[in-house]
């Protein structure tokens, strides 16, 4: 029996996602456009608490002001009716195509005021909605050809664009805080803040970093070849895990999207065994909103739309038990103390020895049996096949 999800899992969808129409490079679309209130209703139904949504997604790019706030009337009165919150908002600066070279980073100063007020403009509207994450996501932020961005000054603008951003919330007493998506490519070739670690360095050089963090895709670190799991480490480990975007890629090819779990599966179970358990004490490292940010297929139908969001849901909690399983059987434990996977905790130094503690202690060096220990083997394949057993449902 599949765990059913509820608002307690924490769930959030993107308009964009279940609403995508199939549209691609070589095809058009294969769906009809959805009401984002119906869609609003069929997340709530299949057990989400959360929708998120671009600025252009909710209201259609240039819409005067009344039939802006007409869309907005009806979505929050979707919103009172299902219960659903909206925990994340962030701004569409790649449709248009006056983006095409960039909102905060474009060569062309006037696209840089224009997407800054874009902005600005929605950071209200998410105060507004009660959203407590803004996400960034620079994806025409970036160039084809080396020699026609200067990438130091688009890293100057980008800089200057989240510090004008950061300023602006603080002086409004928004209660919100941004996160950055990084992404290598697509769709530039190459894009500006393309991992995580690029982002994490980057942040470190805002007038607020304590203002910023990350939303990691699962897709776009794995485009480039990247363990997620162990970005989301990192990210964890310096406090800026802020969002989440879960989504499956198979290896490093173009952008797909697919389901949560249906490309590197062990890795996602890595991840929810990260996010459920890898706080102190096995609590959970992460408690923000479990966003997926995928896409339907454009093979499907729409009743495959509704099928595929619920699968999203369905595999993060067979994942979450089958986690919850490994880290409860006592044989894992075991393998876990035979690899010695806890002792990384105890620190290299003892407290108070420093290096002088160090240089005394003969044990540590000079009768050291760099032999012996170097001829122990450390069990990693065992413990991994405990896990890949646990997530075959063998266990
Ligand atoms: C593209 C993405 C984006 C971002 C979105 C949120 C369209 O690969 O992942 O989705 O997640 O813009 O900021
Ligand atoms: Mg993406
Ligand atoms: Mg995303």
């Amino acid at each position: 029996m599949a765990p059913r999800p509820t608002p307690a899992d924490k769930f959030s969808f993107g308009l964009w996602t279940v609403g995508w129409q199939g549209r691609d490079p070589f095809g058009h679309a294969t769906r009809a456009a959805i009401d984002p209130v119906e869609s609003v209703h069929r997340l709530a139904e299949l057990g989400a608490y959360g929708v998120t949504f671009h600025d252009d997604d909710l209201i259609p790019f240039g819409s005067d002001v009344t039939t802006r706030d007409a869309h907005i009337a009806r979505f929050r009165k979707a919103l009172d009716e299902t219960g659903l919150v909206v925990p994340m908002v962030t701004t569409d600066l790649f449709q248009q195509p006056v983006f095409k070279d960039g909102g905060f980073t474009s060569n062309d100063r006037d696209v840089r005021r224009y997407a800054l007020r874009k902005v600005l403009r929605n950071i209200d509207l998410a105060a507004e909605l009660g959203a407590q994450t803004f996400v960034m996501w620079g994806g025409r932020e970036g160039a084809e050809y080396d020699v026609a961005k200067d990438v130091q000054a688009a890293l100057e603008r980008y800089r200057e664009a989240v510090d004008l951003l950061c300023q602006y919330v603080i002086d409004r007493g928004y209660d919100l805080r941004f996160a950055l998506e990084p992404k290598p490519n697509e769709p530039r070739g190459d894009i500006l803040l393309p991992t995580v670690g690029h982002a994490l360095a980057f942040i470190s050089t805002l007038a607020h970093p304590e203002r910023v963090g990350l939303n990691p895709e699962v897709g776009h670190e794995q485009m480039a070849g990247l363990n997620f799991a162990h970005g989301i480490a990192q990210a964890l480990w310096q406090g800026k895990l802020f969002h989440i975007d879960l989504n499956g890629q198979r290896g490093v090819k173009y952008d797909q999207d697919l389901v949560f779990g249906h490309g590197d599966l062990l890795n996602s179970f890595a991840l929810v065994d990260l996010l459920e358990h890898g706080g102190p004490a096995g609590a959970p490292a992460y408690d923000g909103p479990r966003h997926f940010d995928y896409k339907p297929s454009r093979t499907e139908d729409i009743d495959g739309v509704w099928v595929s969001a619920a699968a999203n849901m369905r595999t993060y909690l067979l994942l979450k038990e089958r986690a919850a399983a490994f880290r409860a059987d006592p044989e894992v434990a075991e393998a876990l103390a035979a690899s010695k996977v806890a002792e990384l905790g105890v620190p290299t130094v003892g407290d108070g020895e420093g290096y002088a503690g160090l240089l005394a202690d003969t044990t540590a060096f000079e009768e050291f049996d760099v032999e012996a220990v170097a001829a122990r083997g450390f069990g990693f394949i065992r413990l991994n096949q405990l896990a890949v057993e646990h997530v075959l449902g063998a266990r």
